[in-house]
């Protein structure tokens, strides 16, 4: 099947209003709160803003759907920012999007609208259903929706012709149903959108360190010396991690900023609540920011790890007892060349050398990062270097020390703990099938780019998405869509209108869920549920809002619907939805680190899951080391008359959710297609800010386009350029992955720019 004529898979653009201000130096302050409050009142109203606002993160309330940074334990104040409030206000809006919505708008007119417009229409009021051949989604029944997945389903015969995805803010007691559903039926096709964000930190971590997490506490940040943040924006991304920083600089900590980037969030930071405490001044962060060309971070890792070398910051005693691999490290590092270090970076041996006896000197520090570095060809392997420097120096499982991949979804991490992972260990999956009865399937499922690659073939009989927007959070927009079109049926758990409900396959169906912010009640009363932050804390997280329809379900619930009217086994599962506690008693048995669950994530602030690098030092790898794992340094040449692109977000996105269309810190207003561009790039080709151009990607011998975008000269290396996600991931070549972990290359798109309607060189 070929899908619906005429329904764009791509957001036309909103109106151009482009502003270009200066860049911001100080991130948060009195604009950050001023904006929070007004995208508060503009989407819920005075009353529901305050509640909102003051039962985010506190241990009774709910987990703020904003991002996986953990709350200060035993906090009294609310721990809240500005773009954790767009995240909840965006929410908490009225549920606009019922059947006459849909009766008035096609699919297609819908897709002309821009993301922007179609998240801003409010909340999901009621199941709808797109039958095949039609326009126009219909209201239907949850029990009817139930039953055409259910046929659906066995119509297909092989459960492999299912997948299953997930998105990273369902909870854990959801997203526990979901892949026991998915495994009780026989399939582990459970891709989620971690394999398109901190896969590589996960498979890069596990073979290193033997557990595919970080190894720090928020306490670590109090007594860190040195603090990397490496390829990440928090001071739009995650912002409360700067009231840390703040907090760790006041203590005496150093911070090392890496990135292509000055993010505003890294150079001076104003907590938006000191206002109340009429304290005005603002305090810088970063000591030092290397200004690293996209992709030159393993060539800076080898540098700094030359100065370590050189200058003995070792702890000789962990390698020898604790490590495997450091003398083949060495033998690496030490061949590679400051020239070449100096070339692939964009950065100066001294510049290096600067940062490499902070380190030196420090006797705690801690490596951050986030999508900068694993959204790239290496990004495995780039990680294994920051892990190879904190190794080297001791900098794990000690105080004030170790490797924290910044997570990007609330929970994102608890749902791959509890199952949802299409390949799974044999250790988790004998514990699963011994607690519940099951034989789970063994072989592997499809990640997120191998199940396009699956529809595309026509393999694909089901594809159900618990929450997320898959159309525009996946590279190659327009291959994805070909594949989508062939699937028979498509189903979306959302909140929220997006793309994702106008690209289908023959029939769609979209099942309005509850948020984390609303009220949960069912038959045995009202319910929590539990969420694993990025630092392994699982806590609880309750809603207190009124649902914005009374047509909503849990997450939970719909899978154990789902699951009572496809499986044909003995579980009672009605009884787990009508009571989450039941849920937990089996988690208990049937996950490692969760005995005695509904007991201890009762504690206010939860519980630690156990990570034995933190708490003994100790690694769960075949011989009980860590691993020194060494590369050699990736190709990063590039042809003069080309451009490296990475795609990232605004300060006004949550992923594809749109809520404006400003990017305040980085000065930039009114319009999301432009592309950040060094000035002497500009000057060579006579362009200033506001030019239109055409871009067009390179992979293999294939080529892509996006045309329309406007330059806008920025201080941004040499020969690389930005552009924001979604709208680029139509220049994002499927077969572009990270090594290993399959992650699309999202920071490293080979592009030319060209005059508008000017041919490439493929189409002259
Ligand atoms: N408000 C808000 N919060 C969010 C999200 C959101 O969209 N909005 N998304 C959530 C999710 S799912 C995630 S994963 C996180 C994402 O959080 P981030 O990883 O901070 O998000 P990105 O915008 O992708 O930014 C990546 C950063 O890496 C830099 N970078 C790009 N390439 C390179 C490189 O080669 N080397 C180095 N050193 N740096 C590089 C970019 O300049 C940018 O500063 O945020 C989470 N929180
Ligand atoms: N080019 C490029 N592409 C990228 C990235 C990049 O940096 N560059 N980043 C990647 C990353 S890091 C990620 S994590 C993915 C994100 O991929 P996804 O997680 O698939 O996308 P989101 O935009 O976060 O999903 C938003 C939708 O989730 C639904 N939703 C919100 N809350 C809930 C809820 O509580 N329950 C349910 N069921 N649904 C809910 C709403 O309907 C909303 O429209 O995108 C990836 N794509
Ligand atoms: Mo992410």
């Amino acid at each position: 099947m070929s899908g619906r004529k005429g329904v764009s898979a791509i957001t036309p653009p909103d109106q151009n209003n482009l502003k270009i201000k200066s860049v911001k130096s100080i991130a948060a302050g009195i604009p950050a709160a001023t904006s929070s409050m007004v995208h508060g009142l503009k989407k819920m109203g005075l009353t529901k803003t305050i509640k909102t606002l003051t039962t985010v993160n506190q241990p009774e309330g709910f987990d703020c759907p904003g991002c996986a940074w953990p709350d200060p334990e035993h906090s009294t104040s609310f721990e809240f920012c500005e773009n954790g409030a767009k995240a909840v206000a965006d929410e908490a809006m009225k549920a606009a999007v019922n059947p006459e919505f849909f009766k008035k708008y096609t699919v297609q007119e819908l897709s002309q609208k821009s993301d922007y417009w179609l998240n801003k229409q409010g909340r999901i009021e009621h199941p709808m259903v797109l039958k095949p051949g039609s326009n126009n989604y219909e209201k239907i029944s949850w029990d009817d929706a139930f039953e055409l997945i259910s046929n659906t389903i066995s119509d297909s015969k092989d459960p492999n012709r299912s997948v299953f995805y997930t998105s990273g803010r369902t909870s854990n007691e959801a997203a526990f149903l979901y892949q026991l559903f998915a495994r009780t039926l026989g399939t582990n096709n459970m891709p989620d959108c971690s394999n398109m964000c901190h896969e590589s930190s996960g498979r890069g971590l596990g073979e290193a360190i033997g557990i595919g997490k970080g190894t720090v506490t928020l306490e670590d940040f109090d007594h860190a010396e040195v603090i990397m943040v490496i390829g990440q924006n928090p001071g739009t991304n995650h912002p409360r991690m700067l009231t840390a920083l703040r907090d760790a600089k006041r203590k005496g900590a150093q911070i090392i900023h890496v990135n292509p980037l000055p993010e505003t969030g890294l150079v001076r930071f104003k907590h938006p609540q000191d206002y109340m405490k009429l304290s005005f001044g603002s305090e810088a962060l970063a000591d030092i920011h290397m200004q690293v060309k996209i992709g030159g971070d393993a060539a800076l890792i080898h540098g700094l790890m030359k100065v370590q070398l050189e200058l003995d910051a070792l702890d000789h005693e962990f390698i020898k007892n604790s490590t495997t691999g450091f003398q083949a490290l060495i033998e690496n590092v030490t061949s590679t060349s400051w020239e070449q270090i100096e070339t692939d970076s964009g950065l100066t041996r001294f510049q290096i050398e600067t940062a490499g006896r902070m380190l030196a000197k420090s006797n705690a520090s801690i490596a951050c990062w986030a999508m900068g570095l694993t959204q790239h060809r290496n990004g495995v392997a780039v990680i294994q270097e920051v892990t190879n420097l904190m190794l080297m120096g001791g900098h794990v499982g000690k105080p004030g020390a170790g490797l924290c991949p910044v997570r990007g979804h609330s929970n994102v991490q608890g749902d791959r703990t509890v199952g949802i992972w299409e390949r799974p260990s044999e250790s988790f999956l004998e514990k699963l099938d011994a607690a519940c009865g099951i034989t789970s399937p063994r072989e592997h499922g499809v990640d997120v780019v191998e199940a396009i690659k699956q529809m595309r073939k026509g393999d694909v009989d089901l594809f159900f998405c618990m929450g997320g927007n898959f159309i525009s959070a996946t590279p190659d927009t327009e291959t994805t869509a070909l594949g989508i079109n062939n699937v028979k049926l498509t189903v979306q758990v959302s909140t929220k209108l997006n793309r994702s409900h106008l690209v289908t396959g023959d029939t769609a169906l979209i099942l309005p869920c509850l948020g984390r912010t609303e009220i949960d009640i069912q038959d045995s009363g009202e319910q929590f549920v539990t969420v694993e932050n990025s630092m392994g804390v699982v806590h609880t997280s309750k809603g207190g809002l009124r649902p914005s329809s009374k047509h909503l379900r849990s997450e939970p619930w719909i899978v154990a619907s789902l699951a009572t009217k496809v499986l044909d086994d003995e579980r009672d599962w009605m009884s787990m939805a009508s009571n989450y506690d039941l849920i937990r008693d089996l988690m208990s048995e049937a996950l490692a680190g969760f005995e005695d669950y509904n007991e201890r994530v009762r504690v206010p602030n939860g519980f630690y899951l156990p990570n034995p690098p933190r708490d003994s030092r100790t690694f769960n790898t075949p011989d009980n080391k860590a691993h020194f794992i060494t590369h050699q340094l990736p190709d990063v040449s590039i042809d003069d008359d080309k451009f490296v692109m990475m795609t990232i977000r605004s300060h006004d996105q949550y992923n594809t959710t749109i809520y404006d269309l400003h990017d305040r810190y980085r000065g930039i207003h009114g319009n999301r297609r432009i592309v950040l561009m060094n000035a002497t790039d500009m000057i060579e080709r006579g362009w200033k800010s506001r030019h239109f151009v055409d871009i067009v990607s390179h992979f293999d011998s294939e080529e892509r386009r996006s045309n329309g975008w406007q330059v806008v000269a920025y201080d941004i290396p040499k020969g690389n350029i930005a552009t924001y996600f979604p709208e680029a991931n139509i220049l994002v070549p499927l077969n572009s992955t990270a090594d290993k972990s399959n992650t699309p290359t999202s920071k490293w798109i080979l592009c030319s720019l060209l005059e508008p309607g000017m041919p490439s060189s493929e189409e002259e």
